[in-house]
């Protein structure tokens, strides 16, 4: 018995049920293009907001009831959330959960003692996995709450809390790989500046490469088959973030040497403070070839900060899911519900709902997205509009056989008189809205 054990198992009962602790639309069994629903979402319930955030804000206290939370947490506080945190995700019915790993343990004030307190709730939570089938979406380790991240972590001015950031990041990837963890994330929430004027940028970014690498190395050397994933965001806490965008994360990864080893952890709300569309970063993130996992959630559109609220309109995820089953789905991700609570939900029910209206979000823009793709009316689109690029000049230009001067030469010579064409943007937008029947 927990807090959220009021609430039956949530199951699908279709889109005439009057239960609003029911599925709608996310009936996981389902196939869409060939595949489970469930399987095409990989949904993942994140431990932090949901369990370990008391609904504090700047200017206030906590509002929601999370008895197990405190200034320190104890062994028995951590057990106490671990035992509603399953209760809940099973409840759900949700496949994966994520976690930092200061989210599950009891708290450390050295090193000996963080390991150990790791360790210790990583054998609960392994029975816990083992009794429920629930399985580790991904781990991550927190290098930017305790004051020593100040400064940041493996962007710190001070070694030794790169050190510290080292250590906490080989216990929570050793950990995550025990735990049978498809993905490991590194957020660098405070790998950035507040101040150029201080901030050797040159040498923070030679820190945050050597500790990535050090991280893919020892990856491979425990044997991790998962993937390494870093997650982008423009600021907040931070005035810069590193890790920008995908774009960003790229140009970092292949300087570093790592573009084949680390891929992407997308979350919407971080692309919307970026002032980039969510479609932009996963289809940049395929382009790249570094397309991992997503966060899901969504911003306030008059707020400028990160206010994961959960995703309710389909309609507006509906071309990332394209460009999402155009990518070939997910492989080791999976949508993580980075998103949380209002102040005022108190209620141990609302965060059911808030995961029922989410999940049957993303249900329904899935299947407005495969009905997207498999009508092929936005991919003849796209065909048709490049389709000059198939004809001898494209083939000449795009094989690298003509120069500069040499397409010069032609276009002058051939007397080219290129109209407008129509973008038939209008189309596209209304092929998209036209599918959202869900
Ligand atoms: C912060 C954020 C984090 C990461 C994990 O904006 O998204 O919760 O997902 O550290
Ligand atoms: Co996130």
């Amino acid at each position: 018995m927990s807090l959220f054990s009021d609430v039956a198992p949530v199951r699908f009962e279709g889109p005439q049920t009057d239960n609003e602790y029911a599925f709608r639309v996310y009936d996981k069994d389902r196939e869409v293009l060939g595949k489970r629903m469930e399987d095409w979402l990989r949904c993942a319930v994140c431990y932090w907001h949901s369990f370990n955030w008391p609904g504090q804000d700047i200017f206030g206290a906590g509002t929601l009831p999370r008895p197990w939370l405190g200034a320190t947490i104890s062994q028995a506080m951590a057990d106490a959330k671990l035992e509603a945190a399953f209760d809940f995700l099973t409840r759900l019915g949700m496949p994966y959960f994520t976690f930092h790993d200061v989210d599950a343990m009891a708290t450390a004030a050295t090193l000996k003692e963080h390991d150990r307190n790791l360790k210790t709730i990583e054998a609960r939570i392994q029975e816990k996995m083992a009794a429920s089938k629930v399985k580790l979406l991904w781990g991550t380790a927190n290098l930017f709450s305790h004051p020593r991240y100040a400064g940041g972590g493996a962007t710190n001015p001070d070694p030794e809390v790169f050190a510290w950031a080292a250590a906490q990041v080989r216990g929570c990837l050793e950990t995550t790989h025990r735990l049978g963890g498809q993905n490991y994330v590194l957020w660098g929430g405070r790998e950035g500046y507040d101040s150029l004027l201080n901030t050797d940028l040159k040498r923070e970014l030679d820190h945050y490469g050597r500790f990535l690498s050090m991280v893919v190395e020892h990856k491979h050397r425990i044997g991790f088959k998962g993937a390494i994933l870093i997650e982008p965001k423009p600021f907040e806490p931070t005035k810069h973030q590193y890790d920008r965008d995908v774009a960003a994360v790229y140009a970092f990864l292949q300087r570093y040497g790592l573009a084949k080893e680390v891929k992407v952890n997308i979350e919407v709300n971080h692309a919307t403070l970026a002032g980039l569309d969510f479609e932009h970063e996963v289809a940049a993130a395929f382009t790249y070839g570094i397309f991992g996992s997503i966060d899901i959630n969504r911003g306030d559109p008059r707020n400028g900060w990160d206010t994961d609220q959960f995703p309710n309109n389909a309609q507006e995820l509906v071309p990332a899911f394209v460009a999402l089953i155009e990518g070939g789905g997910f492989s080791t991700g999976g949508f993580n519900f980075d998103a949380k609570l209002r102040r005022q939900s108190v209620d141990p029910a609302d965060l059911y709902l808030a995961h029922i209206g989410g999940i049957d979000t993303l249900a329904r823009a899935l299947l407005a997205a495969a009905d997207v793709v498999s009508a092929r009316k936005l991919a003849e689109l796209k065909r048709t509009r490049y389709q000059g690029w198939d004809g001898e000049l494209g083939r000449r230009i795009e094989s690298g056989s003509l120069d500069l001067a040499a397409l010069a030469d032609l276009a002058t010579a051939s007397d080219f008189q290129p109209a407008v064409r129509s973008g038939r943007q209008e189309l596209a937008e209304s092929l998209i809205a036209r599918h959202c029947k869900y």
